[in-house]
């Protein structure tokens, strides 16, 4: 069975194959269509664009859509998450951060991936929790906030961990993960 994974992103490509990877008689292929992104929240977004998507290429499809929320920002950015990033990027939400400390630079990366298929749209969801570090801190890997985002039980950020590492804790293969499992099922069901 083919599966199409609809992304502008290739580092959301690499992620998503790596944690599929060992999901037998399925096999991933990266499509970049663009889908229309309706304002509103990460379910929304993801159930939208699975469905546009299954309408146009009436293949099995998914989405994954994700954002990174502040939570003394109230969220923030959110749904907002690509914008900011190429507008005041990580520098920005350093700025913004400069007076939290502690407890206050709480912060979140959730992911919801919207699979379309002959049956209708479902939906799977993942979060990781952790804290805005203080300062940009990067050995390459990753992407985005991944150089600002430290994950709870770690020291290093995720854009200090290899992607391998990233992978076996993130908002996406948790998503991910949950996506999974409901493939197994249904490949196992008669
Ligand atoms: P597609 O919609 O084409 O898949 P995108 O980059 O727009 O790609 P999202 O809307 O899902 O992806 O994500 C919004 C932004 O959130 C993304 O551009 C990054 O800035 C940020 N983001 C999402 N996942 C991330 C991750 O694992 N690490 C760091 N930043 C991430």
């Amino acid at each position: 069975m083919k599966i199409y994974f609809a992304t502008g992103n290739p580092h959301k490509l690499k992620e998503g194959e790596m944690i599929l990877r060992d999901l037998k008689g399925v096999k991933i292929e990266g499509i970049n269509i663009p889908y229309p992104e309706v304002q509103g929240t990460l379910e929304e977004v993801a159930e939208f664009g699975a469905k546009y998507l299954y309408t146009r290429i009436k293949k099995p499809v998914f989405v994954e859509d994700s954002g990174f929320f502040i939570e003394v920002l109230k969220g923030f950015p959110g749904s907002y998450s690509r914008y900011v990033q190429e507008t005041i990027g990580n520098r920005g939400i350093l700025k913004l951060m400069e007076d939290f400390k502690g407890e206050e630079r709480r912060a979140y990366f959730k992911s919801v991936v919207g699979y379309c298929d002959e049956d209708g749209v479902k939906l799977f969801k993942g979060v990781v929790r952790g804290k805005v570090s203080y300062e940009i801190r990067s050995k390459g890997y990753g992407f985005a906030y991944d150089s600002i985002f430290i994950p709870e039980g770690e020291d290093r950020t995720f854009a200090e961990m290899t992607t391998v590492e990233k992978s076996r804790i993130s908002h996406r293969k948790r998503a991910l993960e949950e996506f999974k499992e409901y493939l197994k099922k249904r490949l196992s069901s008669p």
